[in-house]
């Protein structure tokens, strides 16, 4: 650790965490001829090399969060990885040291309206399903956020018609001037219990992102939501029942389901191409936000006719012998899980690949829905025997020490019209980099599977 004395450690902001967020915050804030410092608990965080690059002078302290420069600067940038509750942070905030996210200086700076997009669980299809539409629609659309590129990273020369943001419960934490054109919760269900105190505390900072006047979407489904909608402003409801005219939601027509706006269908239930009632309200939220921009309908249902979905999120790999493989890496969380389940029960029986980080999430309710559609769990990663515990004694179940040990055993087993699905209802980060390389590990796996076959 550095030794020079407080004085020395004055800037004028200090950011917290040299990842994504952080390197983009300091650029961000050095372009504007503020003094930066940027500290991070490792000693090596992932984005050192790229700042040394373009900032060779930086002043950085690693290892550990240099609490003295925290205290000694006028505010505090955290990145969206290290909570409030982080005891310097605390500390600071204490001491009156202001402590912002880089949303905040996002919001501060856009010169475009902003669609802003949280939930447990949908927000990177919805955004980037708002995202063509709007693009479609002859909108130049600038995406960013928690699904990977920085909103400050957006902040260029050119300004867009908009902005797409999707935006984590750790970023709304320390964001205070969202004014969104739009902003939606698409669900909630419990996430983050390693970082959150109670579900309600996990909730509040995702209500955040209805700060301001704009545009509220709502879910209806969602009755956590009923007692913050706000009349004074424009609401626009989607549901999967029936909806109300002006709201987005599910109509029968000569037996068959229509995504309707009220009374009026917009498009077949069949026509869309992602699979499980979860992307239906997906695609319900996405047209209602787009609403709020004037997209009109026609070019809503090109977008969604052509929508396959992203990467990693109930992926078709491929189908071997009559058996198909699907990676769903990204349900991080117990509801994602249960979604693609549900989802992919109705194509054949279900080989489940689960297991990871749970990060203290109450794995019961998965006990039910295995129960109903799953044939044979194979279970890997930190807390596979606590997920084991919750999976009923009539269903098969297996330890597996690593992705090619569940495939190749998954592969004996899986039988003609079969589902074999990689869902982990857990994170990544015990065994992997992020959900991204866990899905490639898989893919690989599969692909080695084919090969020899
Ligand atoms: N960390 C430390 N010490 C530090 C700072 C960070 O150990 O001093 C750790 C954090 O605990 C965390 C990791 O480093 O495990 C990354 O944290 P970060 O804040 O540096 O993350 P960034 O690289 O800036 O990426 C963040 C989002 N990551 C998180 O919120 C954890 C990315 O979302 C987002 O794409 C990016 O900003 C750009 O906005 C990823 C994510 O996992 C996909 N998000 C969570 C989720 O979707 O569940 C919320
Ligand atoms: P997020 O960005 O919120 O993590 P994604 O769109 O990346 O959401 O999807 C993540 C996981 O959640 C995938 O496994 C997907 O199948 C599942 N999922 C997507 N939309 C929903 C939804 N509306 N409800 C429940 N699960 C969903």
């Amino acid at each position: 650790m550095s030794t020079v004395n407080s004085v020395d450690l004055h800037y004028d902001a200090i950011v917290v965490g040299l990842g994504k967020t952080g390197l983009s915050c300091f650029r961000y804030l050095s372009n504007q001829g503020l003094s930066v410092a940027i500290t991070d608990s490792r000693e090596t965080p992932p984005e050192l090399s790229k700042l040394k690059e373009e900032f060779e002078s930086a002043p950085t302290y690693l290892g550990q969060i240099n609490e003295e420069a925290l205290l000694a600067s006028d505010q505090i940038i955290l990145s969206p990885g290290i909570s409030l509750d982080h005891k310097s942070i605390k500390l600071s905030i204490e001491n009156n040291i202001p402590v912002f996210g880089d949303i905040e200086l996002f919001c501060q700076e856009a010169k475009a309206p902003i669609i802003a997009i949280s939930g447990s669980n949908g927000k990177s299809t919805v955004t980037t399903m708002v995202a063509e539409m709007t693009r479609s629609a002859g909108l130049k659309t600038y995406v960013g956020g928690n699904i990977g590129t920085p909103a400050l990273d957006l902040l260029d020369d050119t300004i867009p018609d908009l902005y797409v943001l999707e935006l984590s419960s750790f970023q709304l934490e320390t964001t205070f001037s969202l004014n969104a054109h739009a902003s939606v919760v698409l669900n909630i269900s419990p996430d983050h219990m390693d970082r959150y105190s109670s579900f309600h505390e996990y909730a509040d900072a995702k209500k955040r992102i209805y700060l301001g006047q704009g545009f509220m979407v709502v879910n209806k489904d969602e009755e956590y939501f009923h007692s913050i909608i706000d009349d004074s402003r424009e609401i626009i409801y989607f549901t999967l029942t029936t909806p109300e005219e002006g709201n987005y939601g599910l109509i029968m027509h000569d037996k068959e389901i229509w995504l309707s706006h009220g009374s009026k269908k917009i498009i077949n239930k069949n026509q869309l191409k992602i699979k499980g009632e979860h992307n239906v309200s997906n695609a319900l939220a996405a047209m209602a936000l787009a609403e709020t921009v004037d997209v009109p309908k026609d070019v809503m249902t090109g977008v969604l006719k052509e929508f396959v979905g992203l990467a990693h999120r109930c992926q078709l790999i491929k189908v071997i012998n009559d058996v198909t493989w699907y990676n769903d890496s990204k349900a991080t969380n117990v509801e994602s899980c249960i979604a693609s389940i549900k989802g992919l029960s109705e194509l054949g029986d279900i080989i489940l690949i689960a297991g990871g980080d749970s990060k203290e999430a109450d794995l019961s309710c998965l006990r039910a829905i295995i129960e109903k559609y799953v044939k044979k769990v194979f279970l890997l990663g930190i807390d596979a025997s606590k997920l084991a515990s919750f999976i009923g004694p009539d269903i098969e179940k297996k330890f597996v020490k690593n992705m090619n040990e569940a495939v190749a055993e998954a592969g004996k087993i899986a039988s003609s019209g079969d589902i074999v699905l990689l869902s982990p209802a857990c994170s990544s980060l015990d065994m992997y980099t992020n959900y991204q390389q866990r899905g490639d590990a898989f893919i690989s796996a599969v692909n080695a599977l084919s090969n020899n076959v």
